[in-house]
Order: structure tokens, then C-alpha cells, then sequence
């Protein structure tokens, strides 16, 4: 059997649903720039992993959030009240989970109805464990499911190790863990430490990330349903 490790921001949730509470925020004259912020702000959140793991140096996701949030803000010439600014980042526990989450649980309950194996899934997220405990609680589609952070080891992905550390978390080898993720670092850094991933296409675009490739490639969640007797 195989367990499916799911990525959480990008993959299960859509970053991008964030937009709406902070055009709410937003003064009125900046209310335009909120989709230019939310995207900057995801861009500059995960530069700040990237940029934190290779100084061997570690914050928790809230705070990579919340500073990246301020530098996007900043860059645009804008800012927020203390209460808007903590609003927002409340609202970043309750993300919108993208469409195809619901039909690919639809999809793996009918395998199930049919007789098929039970799928083993879980989170595996840079998010902090307090920071995934709320948001997964908070979720419906997802309510309940377990999740490794890469909290514990101090690094982000995609530090080699953090794909060793949630196999050894959900006490697999390898060979019988796969990442899905829309994340195309996240797909390369797992495949680089000997983990197969399979990449969430959802744009349609194809791969064209220079330093790897996925084992699979999909571009609907619910494709996994069929693709998880192959794996
Ligand atoms: C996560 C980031 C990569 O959920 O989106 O781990």
C-alpha cells in the first residue's frame, strides 16, 4: 500500500483565497493591488524558507508568514492597522481548499465502495504543528487527517532531509511514499532525496522547472484515484 504525503499550501488549500479577506483590509485607494499583493506575498513567504534554510537559520511558518506579508505590503507602498494585520493572518488558517480536493475524496470512496485498498494519506507541510492542527480542524474536506510538519527538523523544504524525516514519521520506506504536491520545488526536492512525486498540473502549463522531474503528473486531484493502483 502506498501512503499518499499531500502538500498543504498549493496543493490542498489555495494560497490565492487569501485575497479576498485582505482586499478587505486594504485601504480603499489600495484595494486594487490585493491580487498583486497576495502573489508577491506567497513568492516572498517561501523565498524567506529558501533564504532561512540556507543560512542554517529557522522561524516558524506564522512568522515567515507574517514578515512576508509586511515586505509584500511594503513593497507596494502599502500597509495595515495591527488589527488588520492580525485579522489576516487569522484568516490564513481557514484557506479555501481547492475543488478538485472534494471529488478526489468522492473518487476514493467509490475505489473503496468497490472493494479497492483503503488509500493512506496525510499532510506534509512547512506549516508549524499548532498552525496545521487549527487549519486541518478547520477544514472540512480534510478534517482529521494526520500531518508531519518539518518543524522538528529546524529546515524547509526542500532540505533533503525533511522528505527522510516524513518517511521515517509515518514509518515507510521510501519506495512506498509519494508526494503530491503543486509545488514544482517541492516535487524536485523529494525526487532529489530519493522520494517519487507525483505534480498537481492544475494550470495546464506543463513542467518546465530546470532541475528535476515528477514520476507522475496530473492535473486534477481526482486523477489520483485511478493513478494510486499503478503507483
Ligand atoms: C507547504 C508549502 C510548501 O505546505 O506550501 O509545505
Amino acid at each position: 500500500m502506498i501512503t499518499l504525503a499531500f502538500d498543504l499550501y498549493g496543493t490542498l488549500l489555495d494560497t490565492s483565497s487569501i485575497n479576498t479577506v485582505l482586499s478587505q483590509h486594504l485601504p480603499s485607494s489600495s484595494v486594487f493591488l490585493s491580487p498583486s499583493i497576495t502573489t508577491l506575498w506567497r513568492q516572498l513567504q517561501l523565498e524567506y524558507t529558501f533564504r532561512l534554510t540556507a543560512s542554517s537559520r529557522y522561524l516558524p511558518f506564522p512568522e515567515v508568514t507574517r514578515l512576508s506579508l509586511l515586505d509584500a505590503l511594503a513593497r507596494h507602498g502599502c500597509s495595515l492597522t495591527p488589527e488588520s494585520q492580525a485579522a489576516v493572518m487569522s484568516a490564513y488558517s481557514q484557506l479555501s481548499p481547492f475543488p478538485d480536493v472534494a471529488a478526489m475524496l468522492a473518487k476514493f470512496e467509490e475505489l473503496k465502495q468497490q472493494g479497492g485498498e483503503e488509500v493512506q494519506r496525510l499532510v506534509f507541510s512547512n506549516g508549524a504543528p499548532e498552525q496545521l492542527e487549527r487549519t486541518i480542524r478547520g477544514t472540512e474536506q480534510i478534517k482529521g487527517w494526520s500531518w508531519v510538519s518539518v518543524h522538528q527538523m529546524g529546515k524547509y523544504k526542500p532540505a533533503r532531509e525533511v522528505y527522510g524525516w516524513l518517511c521515517e514519521q509515518v514509518g515507510r520506506g521510501k519506495e512506498d511514499v509519494v508526494l503530491v504536491s503543486g509545488n514544482p520545488f517541492d516535487v524536485v526536492g523529494a525526487e532529489m532525496a530519493g522520494v517519487r512525486a507525483c505534480w498537481v498540473d492544475r494550470g495546464g502549463k506543463g513542467w518546465t522547472d530546470g532541475l528535476g522531474r515528477p514520476t507522475w503528473i496530473i492535473s486534477s486531484l481526482e486523477e489520483l484515484g485511478e493513478l494510486v493502483g499503478k503507483m
